[in-house]
This record gives structure tokens, C-alpha cells and sequence, in this order.
């Protein structure tokens, strides 16, 4: 493996700061991998599942303070503060540095450090990034080496020379208070230190791949995006490129892998998955924006997967797999709420604790999760390792909200899409720590992840619409409106195809819509529902738009933007008072 000097002499100081008894440079090979399975199995860090049942997976407990994303924690330190902007937690980067550097004085004593190159994005993409990571954990290695294109294949891309993310993750003890996760946007570098969860800890995720990606995407007119890609092909063999933002645990996975219902799989309709995570979306020379999935795996949410909700999933995860915090049955198998098999006696819980069915507490972490290759699953599409990426034609903002957000809404533009995006909200899940069911302002499903002001983010997302003469057109969508005994409307999964459909309708100038003040939905029959368990009731209410609650949000909405000042763009104040306008006309 040729390393660069560059390279090389950031790791001999890193070594000098961390002190490790052993340091490892990952090549990101299979004799590699075993080896460090090997290691891992050894020292409990991993437990093998049922070689029989579950062919070259494991499980792994992370700490049980150490299961989700901690924003609390999380900081962009901008030498101007304002850079950072009031969605960030921020410290200055001369603090944050020599607070980390205190951390990390001799923090791998005793540990060994591997040093992991990865690529964010294909080789030869316009938009690949290099980062090398340093991390003393080796259960983050094995993960980076699923999650991105690791080792040899990420340094013959840097070549001797090239620019690469400094990121060094250190285990330490854990503690949360003195867990820290800083990005450095100036300086393009990331510290993790005092914990070992995925998004915390895998430093080409929402580190690299959105934090300082919108950074980068800024300064070089793309945009790092929180978003799936998904490609709908119809019965006459056309494809709809698809990107969609949710927040997460709000099912990008199961859309992203979506199988047609039915009815519409005996029509010829098929799905094709790009990515599950993250969109980097440039503007192609055609005019059009082309998006690619800078990862290699999946690191989706585990419980409630099962072969009803997710079948391409199921098969995903069912070899060369690592399980985190599921819930293990006495024949070596993995478990989890929502899993197609029962619950059984004998079953020890994500803690490692005996668990018995009806106990009322969860066997499975509820944000328990799976790494596994992206190569394993069967609906990735053939174009999802193409440098170019795939054109899209439609993005989704959805939201997780029991009321007020219509099932599918069209956006005017994309002017009236980047406020439909900025408008996002929805409720909390276990996938940040925190209380759950809270609704929470998420613009663009990115307010954790977007590196720099969201005011500063909003001008970027119009000026890159500014240069597309052929862009998406943008929806609005909610799977999550409940009627009034609380349960859901809308059945979900494989019939969110159903809006997909009509989606792609629309791409192609067809699917009938009817005028709203909030923006173009179905008209009556344009969706699809044949086969769906779905009364015309219940489908009307999910189309229904309420005037009244509309104006609260819209008000609710302005004090939200307020809060950004004068950063926020005049377009956008323009486009919400053109909707307030149009409600005020609207009948009640
Ligand atoms: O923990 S991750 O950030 O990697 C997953 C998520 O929360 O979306
Ligand atoms: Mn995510």
C-alpha cells in the first residue's frame, strides 16, 4: 500500500499524541477482515451468531449510555461563531482543539490504533473524498470497512499529495460527559472521543458525509444531503430517479428498498436502490442534478425490519452482518421488536440480560442496528457504483407527523420546494438521545447534520436550483397521519410505491393534480389504490388540507426562520408570505 508523506507524518504525530502500544494500517482486505473479526471475537468486542443460521455474522453490545447520536455533544468550531449558525452547538477551535488534545495525551495506552483510509463516494467521481481515520476501536474499522470503500482503493485515490479528512476517534472511557464530537471545517478535520456508536464513532457518516460534505458542497456549488436514492421503473421499462429526506429512523431504509405491492409488482412496476443515507447532488452539465450514494453499506435501523415491512432488508442482513444492541435467542439467531418470529423464552436482551417475553421492556435496543454491504442487498441498482451518479427527477421532504402534513404535496418550483424543505418537521425518534414524539423544526431532515448556518445552507440550495434549467420537482410526503384513535392511515412500506407512482407521473408531465394553497396533490383517482387496504375516507383525509392549521404552522414557521436573522434568504420570506397569502383567499 503506497502512503503519501502527507499521510504518514500526520499519523507519526497522531501516534506520538495517542500512544499506542500497536498501530494497525488497514489495507481493506478480506484476509484483513477475517483477521480483525478474529481479534474482535477474541477479546469480546464481537460474538459470533449461529454460523448455521446467520453464515459470518455478529453481535456487538456497545456501552449501555452509548446507543444513539448525542447532538448535545456535537460541535462545528468555526474560527467566526456565526459560521457555524444557531443550529450548531460551536466552541472555538483553538478550545475544542486543546480540550481534545488533553483527552487524547496518551488516550491508546495499552490499545492498539488502526489507521483506516476510506473513500466517501466511487473512485474517479467528481465528487469522491478521502479521509483516513484513526480510531482504537476495532469494531469502527470492521464497520468502516463496510460503510466505505476501505484501505488500499481510498490511498490509490489520494494519490501522494491529495487533500483527505483528518479524523481521529478515540474510545476513551466512555464518559459522556467528556464525550465530544468536533468538526473542524477550516481545518478539514474531525475528534470523536468518549464514544463508540455508529453515527458518533464512523466518522465517514455524518461527519464527513454531511457535516463537512455541506461544508465542502458549498464552497464547490453541490449539495450533502440527508437523503435516499431510489430509482421507480415503470411497466414500459422507465426509470424515475428519486431522492428523498427524512430524519432519522423514519423509514429511509425500507423505502429505499421498498418492494411493490402486489398488484403493482404484477404490472411490471420495479425498485431499484442507490442508497439509504445520504445524496451528494451536483448539478451535471446537462442541466439536470445528478446524485450519487457516497457509501458502500447500510447501517438502517433493525427493529420493526421484518420480510412484511422490508423483505430486501431480511435478506440483506441475513449473512456478513454486524448486529449492535439486538437481542440474542438461545439458538445463536438475532431478535428485535417487530421481528417476523416471536418472541421466545431463554432470549437475553441487548444488554446482555436475561429477557422474557412480556416483560414490557424491549428485547432490542430501539435503535439497535445493522451494517451490512451494500453489494448484499437484492434491489441495488445496476447504476448505483457509477461515477456519474443518476439524474434525479423528484426530491422528498418527509416529515414523521401525525397531522396537518398531507400524504404527498407538489411544490410549485423549486424556489416553493426549498421552503417546503426548510419547513420540515417532525417527530423525534430513538435514532438522537433525548425525549421521543416530540415535533421538532428539522429543515432538509438536516438540522443535526448540516455543518454551517442554515441561512447560509438555504441561499446555497436556491443558487444551486438557480443553475439546473431541468430541475427535480419536490414533494412534501407523510406516511406517519394518524386518524383520531391514533393509529395510522396510511399502510405504508411497499404501498408508498402507490405516491411514488404518481410522482413519476408527474415527472413525466402526467398524473392529474388539483391547486392548493399549500401546493399540487392528487386529484381524485390520480393515486393508484387498487389492491390497497385504504377506504376513499380515509384517502380523502389524508389529502385534506386544513386552512386553519396551515396558518398556525406558516406563523409558527416565520418566528422559526426569525430565528435564523438576517441569514435566512429573502426568496424564502417570499415564498411562505405568497402561501400565507394564498390560505388567507382560501375558504375554511
Ligand atoms: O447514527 S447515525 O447517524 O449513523 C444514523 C442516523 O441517526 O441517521
Ligand atoms: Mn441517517
Amino acid at each position: 500500500m503506497e502512503v503519501g508523506e502527507k499521510v504518514r507524518a500526520w499519523v507519526a504525530r497522531m501516534v506520538e499524541l495517542c500512544g499506542p502500544d500497536e498501530v494497525v494500517w488497514c489495507d481493506g482486505s478480506a484476509d484483513e477482515r477475517d483477521r480483525l473479526t478474529r481479534r474482535a471475537v477474541r477479546t469480546g468486542v464481537l460474538l459470533p451468531l449461529s454460523e448455521e443460521l446467520y453464515p459470518g455474522c455478529h453481535l456487538h453490545r456497545s456501552h449501555p449510555s452509548d446507543v444513539a447520536r448525542t447532538e448535545k455533544s456535537t460541535f462545528v468550531c468555526t474560527s467566526d461563531r456565526e459560521d457555524a449558525g444557531p443550529n450548531n452547538n460551536w466552541i472555538a477551535p483553538d478550545e475544542a482543539r486543546a480540550t481534545l488534545e488533553g483527552i487524547c495525551t496518551g488516550v491508546m495506552r495499552g490499545r492498539t490504533m488502526y489507521v483506516v483510509p476510506f473513500l466517501m463516494g466511487e473512485p474517479g467521481s467528481p465528487l469522491a473524498k478521502v479521509g483516513v481515520e484513526l480510531t482504537d476501536s476495532v469494531y469502527v474499522a470492521l464497520s468502516m470497512g463496510t460503510m466505505t470503500r476501505m484501505g488500499a482503493v481510498a490511498l490509490a485515490e489520494l494519490g501522494p499529495d491529495g487533500v483527505f479528512t483528518r479524523c481521529v476517534h478515540a474510545t476513551a472511557a466512555l464518559d459522556p460527559e467528556l464525550r465530544y464530537i468536533c468538526h473542524f471545517p477550516e481545518t478539514n478535520e474531525i475528534w470523536s472521543v468518549n464514544s463508540g456508536y455508529g453515527g458518533n464513532a464512523l466518522l465517514g457518516k455524518k461527519c464527513l458525509a454531511l457535516r463537512l460534505g455541506s461544508w465542502m458542497g458549498r464552497r464547490e456549488g453541490w449539495l450533502a444531503e440527508h437523503m435516499l436514492i431510489v430509482g421507480i421503473e415503470d411497466p414500459e421499462g422507465r426509470t424515475t430517479w428519486i431522492a428523498g429526506a427524512f430524519p432519522s429512523a423514519c423509514g429511509k431504509t425500507n423505502l429505499a428498498m421498498l418492494v411493490p405491492p402486489p398488484e403493482l409488482r404484477q404490472a411490471g412496476w420495479k425498485v431499484w436502490t442507490v442508497g439509504d443515507d445520504f445524496a451528494w447532488l451536483r448539478p451535471g452539465p446537462d442541466g439536470r442534478l445528478w446524485a450519487s450514494n457516497p457509501e458502500a453499506g447500510f447501517f438502517g435501523v433493525v427493529p420493526g425490519t421484518s420480510c412484511r415491512t422490508n423483505p430486501n432488508a431480511i435478506a440483506t442482513i441475513s449473512h456478513d452482518t454486524i448486529f449492535t444492541n439486538v437481542a440474542l435467542r438461545p439458538d445463536g439467531t438475532p431478535w428485535w421488536e417487530g421481528h417476523d418470529d416471536p418472541p421466545v423464552e431463554g432470549t437475553v436482551d441487548w444488554r446482555g440480560a436475561p429477557w422474557a417475553p412480556g416483560s414490557g421492556t424491549p428485547a432490542a435496543h430501539p435503535n439497535s442496528r445493522f451494517t451490512a454491504a451494500a453489494s448484499q442487498c437484492p434491489s441495488m441498482s445496476a447504476r448505483w457504483q457509477d461515477p456519474r451518479g443518476v439524474p434525479i427527477d423528484a426530491i422528498l421532504f418527509g416529515a414523521r407527523r401525525a397531522d396537518t402534513v398531507p400524504l404527498v404535496c407538489e411544490a410549485r418550483d423549486w424556489r416553493h420546494g426549498t421552503l417546503m424543505g426548510a419547513m420540515l418537521t417532525s417527530e423525534t425518534t430513538a435514532a438522537a438521545t433525548g425525549a421521543l414524539g416530540v415535533v421538532r423544526h428539522d429543515p432538509m431532515a438536516m438540522l443535526p447534520f448540516a455543518g454551517y448556518h442554515l441561512g447560509d445552507y438555504w441561499s446555497h440550495w436556491l443558487d444551486v436550483g438557480a443553475r439546473l434549467t431541468q430541475p427535480p420537482r419536490v414533494y412534501a410526503v407523510n406516511w406517519f397521519r394518524t386518524g383520531a384513535d391514533g393509529r395510522f392511515l396510511w399502510p405504508g412500506f411497499g404501498d408508498n410505491l402507490r405516491v411514488l407512482a404518481w410522482i413519476a407521473d408527474r415527472c413525466r408531465g402526467e398524473g392529474d393534480a388539483v391547486h392548493t394553497p399549500i401546493g399540487r396533490l392528487p386529484a381524485k383517482d390520480a393515486l393508484n389504490v387498487a389492491g390497497a387496504s385504504i377506504s376513499a375516507d380515509t384517502l380523502g383525509h389524508l389529502l385534506t388540507v386544513d386552512a386553519d392549521s396551515w396558518r398556525a404552522a406558516l406563523n409558527e414557521q416565520a418566528d422559526y426562520l426569525r430565528g435564523y436573522g438576517p441569514r435566512v434568504p429573502e426568496a424564502l420570506w417570499e415564498e411562505l408570505n405568497a402561501m400565507r397569502r394564498a390560505l388567507s383567499r382560501s375558504p375554511e
